[in-house]
């Protein structure tokens, strides 16, 4: 069939739309219609060349959701008309990782995915030449449809909106799994927030869940004190003004208890700056602060502190999709949304028709979007 996608031709160059060939779905594989979806900064970072895993020419887009037309052979758990959310952390229940249930990191189809194929080792995607066009972290949701491994879709409640919804594919659960599942955050923590964009607003989202008392804000941006304050943030600090000292005025603020040692209690990183990284590790509570790393750095990049800041029993870790393993826990997420438990709506700041995605980026490097959603 053919269908309309934003193609990234070359690192660095914008998306362009275009009629592309898609195959029918084989064994194993499922045809779905994406109705919305988010622009995530991953997928700026893979566009703009920084990603050491990058292809092009490709279909970007990893936070979709929309509805499955036709199935391959040998798909039993989705049929024509379900309602789903792409997985770019599948879930497939068998693989020495899945069945762990130490991980949320599949890795049935990992290595084919990260060389933007299906598990068979081919694409589905084509220019109207011939020429393949690679898959990205195995959704390409910047296309109108797209084929995808039945492990890697999660079934969702057919009355959510997709438009709204589609952020779970990523940012919701990416932040409100880094604090729940990746961190296991206490009632009464102290916590701080590095970077206040689409993954940062869940993450103190999800803080203000788990019942956190201080949750301290961090931004370049000063119009993210409103944004973190709206989502439960009680402290900000413009990253810029406090520069090097960021780290002492954490310590400084969270002072706690006879001996005043300061230092939160869980920090999180949500920039992919590696300096950044560094300094959440470093205003992390000594003997038992964690800091969670979220955000994606450039090829090459690389973190550092003094081993001295582990030695005294800080913990550096990280997530991928917020610890969440898909097709069990996506669901879950839908219907905490539908219940009114979490809130979407006002983070989804844009939405724009796939003709506009372009300005989508723009809205993102300019600081003035959290989401901006392309609706089909
Ligand atoms: P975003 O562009 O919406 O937000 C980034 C925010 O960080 C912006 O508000 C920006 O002003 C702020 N920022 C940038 N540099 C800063 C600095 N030095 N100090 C303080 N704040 C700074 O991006 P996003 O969609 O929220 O994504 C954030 C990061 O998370 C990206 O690196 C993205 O690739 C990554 N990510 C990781 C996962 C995962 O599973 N680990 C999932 C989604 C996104
Ligand atoms: N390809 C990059 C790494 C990108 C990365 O870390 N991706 C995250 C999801 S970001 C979603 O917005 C992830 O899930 N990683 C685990 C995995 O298996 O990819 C690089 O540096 O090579
Ligand atoms: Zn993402």
């Amino acid at each position: 069939m053919r269908t309309r996608a934003a193609v990234a031709l070359a690192a660095g160059q914008p998306l362009e739309v275009m009629e592309v060939e898609l195959d029918a779905p084989r064994k194993g594989e499922v045809l779905v219609e994406i109705k919305a979806t988010g622009i995530c900064h991953t997928d700026e970072f893979t566009r703009s060349g920084e990603d050491p895993e990058g292809l092009f020419p490709v279909i970007l887009g990893h936070e979709g959701a929309g509805v499955v037309l036709e199935v391959g052979e040998g798909v039993t758990t989705l049929k024509p008309g379900d309602h789903v959310i792409p997985l770019y952390t599948p879930e497939c229940r068998e693989c020495p990782s899945c069945r762990s249930q130490k991980t949320n990191l599949c890795t049935a189809i990992r290595a084919t995915q990260g060389q933007g194929l299906m598990p068979d080792g081919t694409t589905r995607f084509h220019m109207l030449d011939g020429t393949p066009i690679h898959h990205y972290m195995g959704c390409s949701t910047f296309a109108n449809h797209t084929v995808m491994p039945e492990i890697a879709l999660a079934k969702v409640d057919a009355g959510a909106p997709f438009d709204k919804i589609c952020y779970i594919g990523c940012g919701v659960t990416t932040g409100i799994g880094a604090v729940i599942n990746t961190a296991k955050v206490e009632i009464g923590s102290t916590a701080a927030v590095f970077g206040l964009g689409g993954i940062g607003l869940n993450v103190i989202q999800g803080l203000k869940m788990a019942g956190a008392d201080m949750i301290i804000g961090v931004d370049l941006n000063d119009d993210k004190k409103e944004w973190g304050e709206r989502f439960g943030m009680t402290h900000f600090i413009n990253a810029k003004e406090a520069g090097d000292n960021v780290v002492s005025q954490i310590v400084e603020m969270t002072k706690r208890g006879d001996d005043q040692i300061g230092g939160a209690d869980y920090t999180f990183d949500c920039t992919g700056n590696v300096k950044v990284m560094r300094n959440a590790l470093e205003c992390a509570h000594r003997g038992w602060g964690v800091s969670v790393v979220i955000g994606v750095a450039p090829a090459g990049a690389e973190i550092a502190t003094r081993p001295f800041q582990l030695v005294t029993g800080r913990t550096w870790k990280g997530t991928a999709f917020g610890g969440a393993r898909g097709r069990t826990d996506v669901p879950k997420f839908v219907d905490w949304y539908m219940d009114g438990k979490i809130e979407i709506d006002p983070m989804i700041t844009h939405t724009l028709t796939l003709d506009e995605i372009n300005k989508g980026f723009d809205l993102m490097h300019e600081g003035r979007s959290i989401r901006a959603v392309v609706v089909y």
